[in-house]
């Protein structure tokens, strides 16, 4: 398989999928809709939607039945990287290349920018879905437990509260990967499964594989903001250092991060084993996220 090609292919599906299921720029009120594209638009390596549409496309899901799913995840990805900008929580002024939501707007139109994607996910979702009301009680409850406060939002709380702590433990390090970073990812594979009507058992080999992945994901990373510039990144490098974060840099040094998000990311492949069906293209998404450099 030509990866580069196929994984261009899922990313244009992922754009052209925003386009068609989020309200236009000029729909009124036009400074929001506007706001919420220029974040959305602005790119980003569309991990996550592609996660749902290649899991889909393993379990057999009809064409571009997954697309509604995967712009959903895309929705609430895109409104957590804009509340976390805010001067509130990780004060940045550069996101996905781009000034960040509050700089080229304003803070208001940021913030209401994000609770507008967190809630068009789930309108998406019982609309897309409307034919089948099974598959979007169980779409909306996976997205609304990975989002929720005990996962995404959990772990924002505890990453800002371990900011005030010089001495975080690897226990809360863990928490914090798992939820904020890991819940997402695994929700996402998890979601394109369940578009493609994975029994039980491929469910739990979808989760374990984002969670492994979304763990590994996170301490990539770590290493990534100590060791690349801003330029590479898109966004403000060395920002974890300078804040004296936690990381699992700091914890464990760069040698052991590497190991451990090896380990990670083979624990990830091996979960992806057991399901049917052709998993070349995951398998080299999975390798992709471990070699990448921003
Ligand atoms: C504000 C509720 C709330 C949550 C914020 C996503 C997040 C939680 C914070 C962003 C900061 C951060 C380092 C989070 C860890 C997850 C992560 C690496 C997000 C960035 O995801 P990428 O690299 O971004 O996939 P792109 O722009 O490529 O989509």
């Amino acid at each position: 398989m030509d990866f580069p090609a196929e994984l261009k292919r899922q990313i244009a599906r992922v754009e052209r999928g925003l386009d068609l299921h989020v309200p236009r720029g000029d729909t009124r009120p036009a400074r929001l809709h506007t706001a919420m594209r220029y974040s959305l638009e602005a790119g980003g390596k569309r991990l996550r939607p592609v996660l749902v549409l290649a899991a889909a496309d393993l379990s057999g899901a009809p064409g571009e039945a997954a697309l509604p799913a995967a712009v959903a995840v895309e929705c609430i990805h895109t409104y957590s990287l804009i509340h976390d900008d805010l001067p509130c929580m990780d004060n940045d002024d550069l996101r996905r290349g781009r000034p960040t939501a509050h700089k080229a707007f304003d803070e208001a139109t940021a913030l209401l920018a994000g609770d507008a994607l967190l809630t068009h996910a789930f309108l998406l979702l019982a609309t897309a879905y409307a034919p089948q009301p099974a598959l979007v009680q169980n779409l909306v409850r996976e997205l609304a437990d990975a989002a929720g406060s005990r996962r995404l939002v959990g772990g924002q709380m505890e990453d800002l509260l371990a900011e005030k702590k010089p001495d975080a433990t690897s226990d809360e390090l863990e928490f914090i990967h798992l939820n904020k970073t890991a819940a997402m990812i695994e929700a996402s594979l998890v979601m394109g499964g369940l578009v493609g009507g994975a029994e039980e058992a491929g469910l739990g080999a979808l989760r374990r594989a984002g969670r492994d992945l979304g763990l590994a994901f996170q301490i990539i990373d770590d290493i990534l903001d100590a060791t690349a510039d801003s330029a590479t990144l898109g966004k403000t490098a060395g920002k974890d250092a300078q804040a004296g974060k936690t990381t699992y840099v700091k914890l464990h040094g760069l040698e052991a991060s590497h190991r451990f998000a090896a380990a990670r990311t083979a624990s990830a492949l091996n979960a992806l084993e057991s399901l049917p069906g052709d998993k070349a293209f995951l398998r080299m998404l999975v390798a992709a996220m471990a070699a990448r450099k921003s």
